[in-house]
């Protein structure tokens, strides 16, 4: 595959964020276009957005981690992308909608790093062992591509649908949370609008993580100390309007708060 095609292909997405507008997708009418390729894109918009917004890589997140995505998909595994610091919102504030084009809203558990986690063959256990602490976060997903419809290979470039992130302020160590049976209840304008427990992420979300940290040695990455982890949705996500307000009650935790507006 031609790097003149590849280099398009981040333009045309970094584009479409940019001017909050949606793009076909393509990965299908691209002859040669696989998995490598598809995160050598998003590995190109995520260089060009640190260049462009003045941001760094502050961690990373997980998609596709329950299994009724992964069957909706098509897919046996999970995707990974790339959070950065200008992603990050503040918890409990209101925030502005202006830059999504049509984000949803999912709860996660977030893990942050106390040592470099690195190599290929990284067990749940080793995952939990290097970790600080985890804390429940809300992220913001949005997809450049047009119905919020795409291919796994569209959503590995476009940075698997990552938009914006919010952490909570209640830390617990890992050993101290169930991370099967801890319940999530996400709510939207006071009313339940999801129920679930962590077990919904590949059955305990520091398996993910364990996914994620082998599936780097094959491009030389790998989970720094001090970045945080998305481990992917906990529940479905809920499209975003303005005027709402949402809420996700964390086994443990207590209560993560969001609410949006249109306007800066
Ligand atoms: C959308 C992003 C999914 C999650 O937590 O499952 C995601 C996608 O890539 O399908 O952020
Ligand atoms: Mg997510």
């Amino acid at each position: 595959m031609k790097t003149a095609s590849i280099d398009h292909i981040v333009e045309d997405l970094f584009q479409a964020e940019k001017n909050v507008r949606t793009l076909p997708q393509f990965a299908q009418d691209v002859p040669e276009f696989n998995e490598e390729r598809a995160y050598d894109v998003q590995e190109l918009l995520i260089e060009k957005k640190c260049r462009e917004e003045g941001t760094a890589v502050s961690g990373w997140k997980l998609g596709l981690t329950s299994k009724a995505k992964q069957q909706m998909m098509g897919v046996h595994e999970p995707s990974y992308g790339v959070l950065l610091k200008n992603m990050s919102l503040n918890e409990g504030e209101t925030h502005s909608i202006d830059g999504f084009i049509h984000g949803k809203l999912e709860p996660e558990l977030a893990f942050v790093f106390k040592e470099d986690v690195m190599g290929d063959y990284i067990t749940a256990a080793q995952i939990i062992q290097s970790t600080a602490y985890v804390l429940p976060a809300f992220e913001v997903i949005d997809s450049r591509f047009e119905a919020f419809k795409f291919t796994l290979l569209d959503a590995v470039a476009d940075n698997s649908s990552s938009c914006r992130y919010i952490l909570g302020n209640q830390i617990l160590s890992p050993e101290a949370v169930d991370m099967r049976l801890g319940g999530v209840v996400f709510r939207k304008n006071g009313e339940v609008a999801a129920t679930s427990t962590l077990a919904a992420v590949m059955g305990n979300p520091a398996s993910a993580i364990a996914w994620m940290a082998n599936k780097f040695a094959k491009r030389g990455q790998y989970i720094q100390k001090g970045q945080v982890v998305l481990s992917g949705a906990i529940t479905q996500a809920i499209h975003i309007e303005p005027g709402d307000h949402f809420s996700a009650s964390f086994d443990g935790f207590g209560t993560i708060h969001a609410s949006f507006k249109t306007g800066e």
